[in-house]
């Protein structure tokens, strides 16, 4: 072993046992390259999911069917355009810049999560995107809270109050429709059918086939696998389905008394490899979307730029005089 070596053997060592011992990792702290890489992976795709995701529910904040509604909805959309900004900067404390995460999204070299590639087509697809897909986030981000990352975990406290609201306000929408009228009934169980397995696609693939979970959990980055947390949300979110009086579009649902869980259908990998890798039904379109704005936005930035440099070069002269 060469002395680099040597020396780095004994760093990780006092990393992991800071990691066993709960303590969180803050940005100038010592950490593997690896451990830095993993986060901005991490980190920059769940920015990125909260920023394309404003898509689906931005393409109905102009057919809102009343005030309540359309002051909702654009509240949550803004929460989810906040989340992104807050991830955005948590992950810059890694080393990398706001610009290089975007080219990667644009590029497609970093992915953002799955669910937001599939179209909102109705109303009731507004209030399951609250439901499920919020739904879905906090049961992940309830135990990100603890993740050793500071800024990373941090992060999510505020993210995670704000997905709670967003959950409420998406349930609450739905018990108006599974009791309204009968076509509104209807609405809402074609949009449970079109959203339930997306929505279980969420947590990533079986623990077995989950490329970064085993070092994830050792570096505590993740704190549930996979699996656990998408038994959670199916375990919460079935009694809130026979509270709407809707069908499960899951003829294999049943509960298990010896596990104390639901048991449940095999989920299409197929259908999620396609959408993760760029073949989904939205996928050009969600980021076609995205370099057009992102375009429209750069005299901002360059605004900004301006701004930044003209604040530099005041307080130099003041610091020189
Ligand atoms: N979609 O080895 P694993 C929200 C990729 S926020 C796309 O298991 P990992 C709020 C994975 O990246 C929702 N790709 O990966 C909102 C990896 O590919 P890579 C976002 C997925 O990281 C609501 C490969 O598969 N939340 O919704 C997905 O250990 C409403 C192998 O997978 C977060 O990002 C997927 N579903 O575990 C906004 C939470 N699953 O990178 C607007 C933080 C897996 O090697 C409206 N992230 N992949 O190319 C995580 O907890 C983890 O990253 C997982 C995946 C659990 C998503």
């Amino acid at each position: 072993m060469t002395q680099f070596e040597l020396e780095t053997d004994e760093l990780e060592q006092v990393f992991q046992k800071r990691i066993d011992d709960e303590q969180k990792i803050e940005p100038k702290d010592w950490m593997p390259e690896a451990y830095r890489q993993n986060l901005i992976r991490q980190m920059s795709q769940h920015a990125h999911s909260e920023i394309i995701g404003m898509q689906p529910e931005g393409n109905w904040i102009g057919r809102a069917p009343t005030l309540r509604r359309k002051m909702i909805l654009l509240a949550k959309v803004q929460d989810e355009g906040g989340h992104g900004l807050y991830l955005y900067s948590a992950t810059e404390t890694l080393g990398i810049t706001r610009e290089e995460m975007v080219a990667a999204l644009q590029s497609g070299a970093a992915k953002y999560a799955s669910i937001f590639n599939y179209p909102s087509l109705t109303w009731a697809d507004i209030g399951t995107i609250g439901w499920l897909v919020d739904g879905a986030a906090i049961v992940n981000q309830i135990s990100l809270q603890r993740t050793s990352y500071g800024p990373y975990a941090r992060a999510m406290v505020r993210i995670c109050k704000e997905e709670s609201f967003h959950q409420r306000q998406g349930y609450e929408s739905l018990v108006v429709l599974a009791n309204g009228s009968t076509e509104q009934k209807a609405m809402a169980q074609d949009a449970l059918n079109r959203w339930w397995w997306p929505s279980l696609m969420m947590f990533g693939p079986h623990d077995a086939e989950s490329a970064h979970s085993a070092r994830s959990m050792r570096w505590k980055i993740k704190r549930k696998s996979n699996d656990e947390l998408r038994q959670a949300f199916v375990d919460q979110t079935i009694p809130q389905i026979e509270f709407l009086g809707l069908q499960v579009p899951d003829d294999d649902l049943k509960w298990n008394e010896e596990r104390g869980h639901y048991d449940f259908g095999a989920i299409d990998w197929d259908e999620f490899s396609r959408v993760i890798n760029g073949k989904g039904m939205c996928n050009k379109q969600r980021v076609e979307h995205h370099k057009k704005v992102h375009e429209q936005g750069a005299w901002v930035r360059e605004a900004m730029r301006v701004h930044k440099n003209k604040v530099q070069d005041r307080n130099q002269i003041k610091e020189a005089s």
